[in-house]
């Protein structure tokens, strides 16, 4: 009998600017560490996305590493991949130096195996491969490329990739992996990057994601879904919820009300709210006068989170004004959409028509593999401000002076992808 626990996607230090959900989010973690040490599983896998980035806060790193120790020191070996988040190519990542340290093993590293893949044999007999993520997707590539023997024994395959199959249709994601290119011949494909629970088949082998720990997003945390782990015994799966704190959904519309009335309404709701845990606040609507700008949401949260023992999540984005012009759109492509809305809207007097173009294809372009969070951020903003000063006289200056480039630091960068 073989014991062994299934994690993905824990992102550790993820809501960076939300101490109480970054809390919740380690809790979750924590609890997951002892319900394995209890439950006395012969060995824990985490298919990726540990940390929310490579080099997480150093409180977080503690933390972590403390509830990896734990289990370790029960005996209990810990199998990772990188995920796409806590990854980097160009210097190393924190999963790095806690393999050095031997925290945990990170199961393959593709690169440096030339295209073959290692095997780690646990002390239980069970024999692990896996082949983590890269950012936008590059290891599918690898994938391609990569000569498999079929292992013998069978054994399990960690990944952290989205299957073509499997993946549910409200993410976009353009380099799907065909289950095709999964390599054949393992008992148990153990997945990350795919935040929700699901499982799919992959001849007669269970092809599993267990979902987020706790989730690093507002779309994670809005969906009903439980959260938590699979332990599998001899390939019977057995979910283990991990529940941290209430989620209370409150979704608030401004049909009909003008934007003082909506703000009325609001902090009396938050009056009359006295919960503590995750609040997620929808508002909604199209108001009858004025505009979301004018709703002082910022109080209004302070309002709902009260003593500090709940915290909101706003989502705002579909509240409008009557008044606020719609382009309608029926393209579908992004750059189409683009395009006819600049087209319907047109530039201001005297600004040229390529400036909002320039300009939206700087804020667009991502994230290069290896570059940190502010060297992103100074990078884009840098190349924004080099456009707003060759288009000096066409866009908003303070007195004569275009405003100056900054520095500025990101707690959670990675953005909304998986
Ligand atoms: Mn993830």
């Amino acid at each position: 009998m073989v014991r062994f626990a299934h994690l993905a996607d824990c992102h550790l230090g993820a809501f960076s600017r939300k101490p109480l959900l970054r809390e919740y989010n380690m809790l979750a973690f924590e609890k997951a560490m002892e319900i394995c040490a209890e439950r006395k599983v012969d060995f824990i896998i985490i298919a990726g996305d540990l940390f929310h980035n490579p080099m997480p806060d150093m409180d977080i790193v503690n933390r972590a590493v403390k509830a990896l120790m734990e289990v370790k020191d029960r005996g209990i070996p810990v199998y990772s991949v990188y995920g796409s988040h806590d990854y980097n190519l160009a210097r190393a990542s924190l999963v790095d130096v806690l393999e050095s340290a031997e925290v945990f093993k990170n199961v393959v590293n593709y690169l440096e195996s030339e295209n073959s893949l290692t095997t780690v044999k646990d002390p239980s007999g069970i024999s692990i491969s896996g082949l983590g993520g890269r950012k936008n997707r590059l290891e599918v590539g690898y994938y391609q490329q990569m000569d498999i023997e079929v292992p013998v024994e069978g054994g399990i395959f960690v990944f952290h990739s989205p299957i073509a199959e499997m993946k549910p249709v409200d993410i976009p994601e353009r380099n799907v992996l065909p289950m095709s290119l999964l390599p054949e011949g393992f008992d148990y494909y153990a997945g990350g990057h795919i935040h929700r629970r699901l499982i799919g088949k992959k001849g007669d082998s269970p092809v599993v994601y267990p979902g987020a720990t706790f989730g690093s997003s507002y779309a994670d945390l809005e969906r009903e879904d439980e959260r938590g782990f699979y332990i599998v015994e001899d390939l019977e799966l057995e979910y283990v919820p991990l529940d941290v704190c209430e989620f209370t959904r409150i979704s608030v519309s401004g049909d009909g009300r003008t934007s003082s009335e909506l703000e009325e309404v609001l902090f009396k709701k938050a009056a009359e709210t006295r919960v503590g845990g995750v609040i997620l606040l929808r508002v909604h609507g199209t108001l009858l006068e004025g505009s979301p700008e004018n709703i002082d949401f910022k109080r209004i949260i302070r309002e709902f989170e009260g003593d500090g023992d709940a915290t909101v999540f706003l989502n705002n984005n579909s509240l409008e004004s009557v008044t606020q012009e719609k382009v309608r759109v029926d393209e579908e492509a992004e750059d189409e959409v683009e395009k006819k809305v600049l087209d319907e809207y047109g530039t201001p007097e005297g600004v040229s028509k390529r400036f909002p173009e320039d300009l939206l294809r700087i804020l667009k372009s991502d994230k290069m593999d290896g570059e940190t969070g502010t060297d992103y951020e100074n990078r884009i903003w840098n190349q924004a401000y080099q456009l707003m000063k060759d288009m000096k006289e066409h866009v908003p200056v303070e007195g004569d002076k275009v405003k100056q480039p900054r520095q500025i630091t990101l707690g959670d960068y990675g953005g909304g992808d998986a």
